[in-house]
């Protein structure tokens, strides 16, 4: 029924997935060029940062840590990082050729630049020894400033240290001239941490197996941010406001290599072209114009503003936001149409239902299915064959009526309508029936005497619910229509058939919120058991779900 709206809905989806160029989410280049060891022996990932890293990007990097803090997505940013430290482990033991031996000695030192948002590891595991130790000095003392800016954790050991290995060889930045001093107070604590990096295990120590020299670490919750870039970030005060700036961030991308995301914030210009072409899929799939602007809105809002941490966030965010949009739209409330039914019941009388629509829609057959359905769950009906005006149309009723071993009230063609219904009402009074099934005939809603006649029906029959009978191939007419018929007669319900054979679904979508009345059932075909009861949840699966039957 929706294959037309879905289409759209996916590709809106895809667009808007499409929507953030890559670069946009990833390190600027230009600034910062993070360069990435791994060191085998401990399985630890060093990060160097070679190039000028602005106080700002700085700020906003602890900013990120912060944000995460808040928002309770530390654990899945651990997670994260747990993740590439193991990867990287695997990989490094993908490496068969290396003896065990051989690995405590070796530091891949990458010249690693993050690029198009994956860090191209380009290993030198040759470097010789001397090479090693300045690196490795350097390493520690990047951490030696980040444990001294945290707390002064003096009491440290050098086993804890060695696990911090972050090498920040940045000019300019204000903390690196410190740490740079560091470097040289902490020559000798550095070649300590050379000496407990060539006791520990070799693979997996840090992450599946520590050792107990880190496990046993006084401060346990220092364990995540031993391992690198985020206890940086993690351990300094957020100190920057400028949140819609870019954010360095570490996560999974989809191909599960490992990749710098930086968190971007979605704005409008981003998404308007994106959404401006749905507003048209929406509208040429039959969903009523304003309808199909209160969707835009309704994700334009929910999108700006939200921040992408990863890839496949800005797919999950516009299905989400499109879902709660379109599920705003066609919640229009319940109408509990059998407990009504069993009340009246309760009451000794017989609950009324009119059914009206223009020409053709398919009362009188629904009026035969509804008697079905009524049927299944123990209530009795009566036919009011009050569409005296068309030629055949008692005739078409009174063979439904006798399929289903029905009684039918009906008089002469061309009799009084309202009287017809009245005397059905008698009868079902009479004779002790549930409900009485009162067919009109089809009006178009311009002609003023036959919608005052309908008037009357009303009036005379005093129905309990007033049934606009909508055809879903009609497209954004039917919509307009029960808006009309809605002014004269206040209908109470709708039902939407010929959706079996509705390829676009718009009026399914629009049709309820526009005269904010519920959509009871969806007819979905010419036998008498076609008949759905409407759930938005269905709705909303058909037009999400790309394996939804049509
Ligand atoms: N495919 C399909 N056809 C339907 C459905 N409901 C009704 N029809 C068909 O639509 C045609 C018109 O149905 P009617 O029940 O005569 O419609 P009506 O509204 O009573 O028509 P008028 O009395 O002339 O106003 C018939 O051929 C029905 O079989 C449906 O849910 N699916
Ligand atoms: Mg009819």
């Amino acid at each position: 029924m929706f294959d037309f709206i879905r289409k759209r809905i996916n590709k809106t989806i895809k667009d808007a997935s499409d929507a953030i160029p890559e670069e946009e989410m990833e390190t600027n280049e230009t600034d910062t060029e993070i360069e990435e060891k791994n060191d085998v022996s401990t399985g630890e990932k060093e990060i160097t940062t070679d190039t000028e890293v602005s106080d700002d990007n700085s700020k906003n990097m602890e900013e990120s840590e912060e944000d995460d803090k808040e928002s309770g997505d530390d654990k899945e940013e651990n997670k994260g990082m747990f993740s590439f430290f193991r990867r990287n482990n695997d990989s490094d033991n993908d490496d068969e050729s290396k003896s065990s031996d051989e690995k405590p000695s070796e530091d891949i030192v990458g010249d690693n630049q993050v690029n198009k948002g994956e860090i191209v590891e380009s290993g030198d595991a040759d470097k010789s020894k001397d090479n090693d130790k300045e690196e490795k000095k350097g390493m520690f003392s990047f951490f030696r400033r980040n444990n001294d800016s945290d707390n002064d954790d003096e009491s440290k050991s050098s086993d804890e240290k060695s696990s911090d290995n972050i090498n920040d060889n940045n000019q300019v930045d204000k903390e690196n001239v410190e740490s740079i001093e560091m470097d040289e107070k902490s020559e000798e604590e550095s070649e300590s941490v050379e000496k407990s990096k060539e006791t520990l295990d070799t693979e997996d120590v840090l992450v599946e197996n520590p050792p107990d020299n880190i496990e046993n670490n006084e401060d346990k919750k220092e364990d995540k941010g031993h391992f690198g870039f985020f206890s940086r970030n993690k351990n300094k005060e957020a100190s920057s406001n400028q949140k819609d700036e870019k954010e360095e961030d570490k996560s999974d991308d989809d191909s599960g290599r490992f990749s710098f995301i930086t968190k971007k914030t979605i704005k409008e210009e981003d998404i308007e072209d994106i959404l401006e072409e749905l507003e048209f899929s929406l509208i040429e799939g039959d969903v009523a114009f304003d309808v199909a602007e209160r969707i835009v809105e309704s994700v334009k809002e929910d999108l700006i503003g939200k921040k992408i941490k990863r890839r496949g966030d800005m797919e999950l965010f516009t299905t989400n936001a499109l879902k709660k949009a379109i599920t705003e739209i066609i919640d229009n409330g319940y109408y509990d149409l059998l407990g009504d039914i069993e009340k009246s019941k309760e009451k000794g009388e017989p609950y009324k239902i009119m059914f009206v629509g223009i020409n053709g829609t398919g009362k009188t057959t629904t009026i035969a299915k509804i008697a079905t359905y009524l049927e299944k769950h123990g209530y009795s009906s009566v036919f009011g064959a009050s569409d005296t005006f068309r030629a055949g149309a008692i005739e078409q009723l009174e063979h439904h009526a006798n399929n289903l071993n029905l009684k039918i009230i009906k008089h002469e063609r061309n009799s009084d309508p309202a009287a017809v219904a009245f005397d059905a009402v008698e009868h079902a009074k009479a004779s002790g029936k549930d409900v009485v099934l009162i067919d009109t005939s089809g009006r178009m809603q311009t002609n003023a005497n036959l919608m005052d006649e309908m008037k009357k029906i009303k009036r005379v029959s005093q129905p309990d619910i007033v049934i606009y009978v909508g055809d879903a191939l009609m497209g954004n007419d039917a919509t307009e229509q029960a808006s009309k018929f809605n002014e004269v007669i206040d209908i109470d319900g709708i039902i939407l058939t010929k959706a079996d054979a509705d390829a676009k679904g718009g009026a399914a979508i629009s049709i309820g919120h526009v005269i904010h009345k519920p959509i009871l059932f969806i007819g979905t075909g010419q036998s008498y058991d076609d008949l759905m009861e409407f759930e938005p949840e269905w709705m909303i699966n058909q037009i999400f779900n790309e394996e939804a039957e049509a």
